[in-house]
């Protein structure tokens, strides 16, 4: 399940010049025995972009997922690419979450960067319960059209995959815009937003809990700290 976006993403990243960086060992690839999880972890540097990560877990049928984040340069003022699909095989439960993660809440900001996301959002209007976020502030780096599904076997063979590739095409030529001229953020602006924006994660990441039980505690304190969330470690 998901290696085909997996394949996917990673083939565009390529095609947009981005390079593999390297990763220690136990962070590439970890894979705990009596839990049966392994998960991958790739980071890439990629023209405009600070950091690209890219997380594969695979437990079976306990759980299977796909994340990554992508976070432009400080000196752009774009959105945080954001996806989260996760598939549970037992329940047949598919969550699929896929935003331009909006620094501000800010309706110029959003005119300026969204029309791509507000075009998908109308052809899959089905994809759109934000209102079943436990954890989240939806108006905290989520985008009003924001593109989240609780569903089953049915979305992810029928509507995921085109979601997948018009979400990443719409998300790179939005990316790849140059607006030096208008941007509404100044990069240490920017730089304060993305801090927030790993702190906050990190406090309310549904998975942290989860990769404990999968991975133990201490390998899974420093992934939290060293590779999905970086900058919440900078003292403030
Ligand atoms: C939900 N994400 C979840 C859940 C889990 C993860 C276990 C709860 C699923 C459920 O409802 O049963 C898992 N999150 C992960 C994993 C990683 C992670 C494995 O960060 C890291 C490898 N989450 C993101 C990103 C977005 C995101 C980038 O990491 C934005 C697109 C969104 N995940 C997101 C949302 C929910 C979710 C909105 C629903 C949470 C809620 O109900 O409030």
């Amino acid at each position: 399940m998901f290696d085909s976006f997996l394949d996917e993403l990673h083939t565009s990243i390529k095609k947009h010049d981005g390079s593999l960086l390297e990763l220690p060992d136990q962070l590439k690839e970890y894979f705990d025995p009596k839990s049966h999880a392994r998960i991958r972890n790739w980071l890439w540097d990629v023209p405009g972009f600070r950091r690209w990560r890219v997380t594969r877990l695979d437990a079976g049928d306990k759980l299977q997922v796909l994340n990554s984040v992508a976070y432009p340069n400080f000196y752009k003022d774009k959105p945080i690419m954001g996806i989260d699909l996760l598939w549970f095989d037992k329940r047949k439960k598919l969550v699929a979450v896929l935003d331009f993660q909006p620094l501000i809440q800010d309706q110029s900001y959003f005119d300026k960067y969204f029309d791509g996301l507000k075009d998908l959002k109308k052809r899959f209007p089905d994809f759109s319960n934000q209102n079943n976020m436990f954890s989240y502030d939806p108006h905290q780096y989520f985008s009003p059209w924001l593109i989240f599904c609780k569903g089953g076997l049915q979305e992810v063979n029928k509507m995921l995959p085109e979601i997948f590739t018009l979400f990443l095409e719409s998300y790179w030529q939005m990316a790849l815009i140059e607006n030096n001229n208008s941007l509404q953020l100044s990069p240490k602006e920017v730089e304060d937003l993305q801090i927030n924006y790993d702190k906050y994660s990190k406090e309310k990441d549904p998975a942290h809990g989860l990769f404990s039980r999968f991975f133990g505690e201490q390998w899974t304190e420093k992934y939290m700290n060293q590779f999905l969330f970086p900058l919440s470690c900078i003292k403030k």
